[in-house]
């Protein structure tokens, strides 16, 4: 068993004072800081995505050009490459071996599935490679990149378990819904207090 954690989209404009802020968003990254270092040996691979939005042309649909966002299928402008809402949250900190993966460069692009590392590897491939069959997730927000991605890990065959005291979602609701599927689904729905258990 290989297990990597995945850290999806904790970046500034996700989270308080962000474009599309989401409540619990720095906590989050604070939070995921912390296992981190209490558990420095825990994860061979860390993968963390980040959404890097083409400033122009409305991502496929995603931001909402001269209309109100409605907050499920267009959103207001954020996370556009090399801006600072697009960077991580300053108390995000990952270790130097962490893969960097980058996706909705003109498109939605919810999932880390539809990522690539720097060198353009997709990162299902990159997780093939890296013989992970099972992964913890974490990040924002609950309800669309963590669904998604958690969506995708199982399809990929991948064991996952969601840390549901290091997500934060846009809504409530939804973010209710998201976990009940993801579990629907096959995750193992548990807090990070499980972080060393098999
Ligand atoms: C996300 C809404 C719009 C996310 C991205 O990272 O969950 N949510 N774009």
């Amino acid at each position: 068993m290989t297990r990597a954690l995945i850290i999806i989209d904790v970046q500034n404009d996700f989270t308080e004072g962000g474009a599309l802020a989401v409540e619990g968003g720095a906590a989050v990254a604070g939070a995921i800081s912390a296992l981190l270092a209490e558990h420095p040996n825990t994860y061979g691979h860390i993968f963390a995505s980040r959404d890097w939005h083409d400033a122009e042309g409305g991502n496929n649909g995603h931001f909402a050009v001269d209309a109100e966002p409605d907050f499920v299928d267009t959103w207001p402008v954020h996370c556009v490459a090399d801006t600072a809402g697009a960077e991580y949250h300053a108390a995000l900190v990952l270790p130097e071996s962490t893969v960097h993966i980058l996706k909705g460069q003109g498109q939605p692009g919810y999932s880390i599935f539809e990522g690539v590392d720097g060198s353009g590897e997709k990162f299902g491939e990159l997780l093939i490679a890296a013989g992970v069959t099972d992964v913890d997730l974490v990040g924002l927000a609950t309800d669309y990149c963590v669904r998604l991605s958690g969506l995708d890990a199982l399809e990929h065959g991948q064991h996952v378990r969601v840390f549901t005291d290091l997500v934060a979602g846009v809504a409530p609701e939804s973010s209710e819904q998201a976990l009940a599927e993801l579990a629907h689904a096959g995750a193992v729905l548990a807090t990070s207090e499980l972080v060393e258990q098999a």
